[in-house]
């Protein structure tokens, strides 16, 4: 299978491009070979600059909940494109995504709108250090919350998979004020409120932890971050930037009924458009420029393309009612039948699926951290990785990612993963 076009473009990208690629989970590093270069998509699938169709469980890790090109989000866009791309004016449109927000997702009061959910991130974290008057945050090894300082200690996702959870460039200034834990161990948040109870401005937990594979919280965890966060002054922050809209209509704090005092979003409410979130209670958001003393903005916050691309996804999210329980049995389906062919072939597997995200280790677990994770064979994932790859379907090419499943998706296309598994597997 050709992948002549793709090689050459990616030499050419590393002529221009620091590593050819513009976000580095992209470039293949943790599976080995060259990224392929895609030229279009359409509902499950992308087409690369060779012709060769895959079917995509990446969804431009994680936005893609309608599939690629949905007529409703081509549409919003280019008709929205014909009025202007951009006026550093309030528009409507912002509102009118704000209200969708507002409507579906239950701690969200206010919304203010960022253009990723790195910016989301780092505005939260700062509005709650404004809010408390403290400094340090607490995070959990494994997860990812973008690429901002304070996140980059022991921090999943493309941190994790090219070797560098704690970046160089972050001063030790930074790095202390941010308490790094084990996930799904609420023992350690209490003792870190203990040992620090007047330093903690907020604690920043991915409610399902998507950065180190798929992870989720065992019984009673996020309701007991809830609860030491309220006993201590803390603000709970839900990073809801994968699981929002993705897992549920009102994401994982719906699932979990558990209200955190601020979330953050990206990726769906953009609709593949380039837009974070952040939001939650009225009296912390009103502390933000120009209504109170804590500074945020940005250029293109708000862009009229990217909201026309959010509403038209949050409106087809919010008028479908079967959306979400049709995913998640097509992610059960899914998640299912690959457990039943590596148990045929005897690797071990561990899986986990929520809504329309999966994830799949290649240990047989349990995984409930990132120690746990680590145990993943992360050479048997590679050599699953590009088997898959050959056969035409497109996984994310790291392990510690997490997997998704659009409206797109098919019962025949999760056949054809499966049976590609089941080939692939003979191999290993
Ligand atoms: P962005 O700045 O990449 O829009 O969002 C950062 C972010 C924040 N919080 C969570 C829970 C996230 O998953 C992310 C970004 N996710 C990764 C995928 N694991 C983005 C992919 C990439 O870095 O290219």
């Amino acid at each position: 299978m050709s992948t002549e076009r793709s090689i050459s473009a990616f030499a050419r990208a590393r002529n221009v491009i620091a590593g050819g690629v513009n976000s580095p989970v992209r470039a293949f590093r943790a599976v080995g070979g060259s990224p392929v270069f895609m030229k279009s998509g359409a509902g499950a699938r992308m087409r690369s600059l060779d012709d060769r169709e895959y079917l995509d469980y990446v969804l431009s890790w994680g936005p893609l909940i309608l599939g690629h090109a949905h007529p409703d989000v081509v549409k919003a866009i280019t008709a929205a494109a014909a009025r202007g791309s951009s006026f550093g004016t309030p528009t409507e449109a912002e509102s009118e995504l704000a209200e969708l927000i507002v409507a579906m997702v239950p701690s969200i009061e206010r919304v203010r709108f960022t253009s990723s959910g790195t910016e989301a991130t780092m505005s939260a974290v700062r509005l709650a250090r404004g809010f408390t008057g403290r400094d340090a945050i607490v995070k959990f090894a494994g997860c990812y919350h973008g690429h901002g300082d304070a996140f980059l200690i022991a921090a999943g996702s493309g941190a994790l998979t090219n070797g560098v959870p704690n970046s160089p460039g972050v001063p030790e200034g930074v790095a202390r004020d941010t308490i790094v834990l084990p996930y799904n161990d609420a023992a350690a948040v209490r003792g870190a409120f203990e040992a620090n109870p007047d330093r903690i401005a907020a604690v920043i937990v991915e409610p399902y932890a998507g950065n180190m594979g798929l992870v989720l919280p065992e019984a009673g965890y996020l309701q007991a971050l809830r609860e030491l966060c309220t006993q201590y002054g803390a603000l709970l922050i839900f990073d809801e930037v994968m699981t929002g809209f993705r897992v549920g209509r009102g994401g994982a704090q719906e699932r979990e009924n558990v209200l955190p005092d601020l979330t953050t979003l990206g990726k769906v409410i953009g609709g593949g458009l380039p837009v974070g979130a952040f939001g939650g209670r009225a009296d912390v958001m009103d502390l933000l420029s120009p209504a109170g003393p804590v500074y945020q903005a940005g250029t293109l916050s708000g862009n009229p393309l990217a909201m026309a691309a959010g509403i038209a996804t949050l409106k087809a999210i919010r008028d479908d009612a079967t959306l979400f329980e049709r995913l998640e049995v097509l992610t059960k389906l899914l998640t299912e039948g690959l457990t039943a062919v590596f148990d045929k072939h005897g690797v071990a597997q561990t899986t986990a699926y929520a809504g329309s995200m999966f994830g799949l280790f290649f240990t047989a677990g349990p995984v409930r951290d990132l120690t746990g994770a680590m145990t993943s064979d992360t050479e048997r994932y590679k050599k699953y990785f590009h088997g898959m790859l050959d056969r035409g379907i497109y996984l994310a090419p790291a392990q510690f990612e997490a997997g998704f499943v659009s409206t797109a998706h098919t019962v025949k296309d999760v056949e054809q993963t499966i049976e590609a598994a089941d080939e692939v597997l003979a191999t290993l």
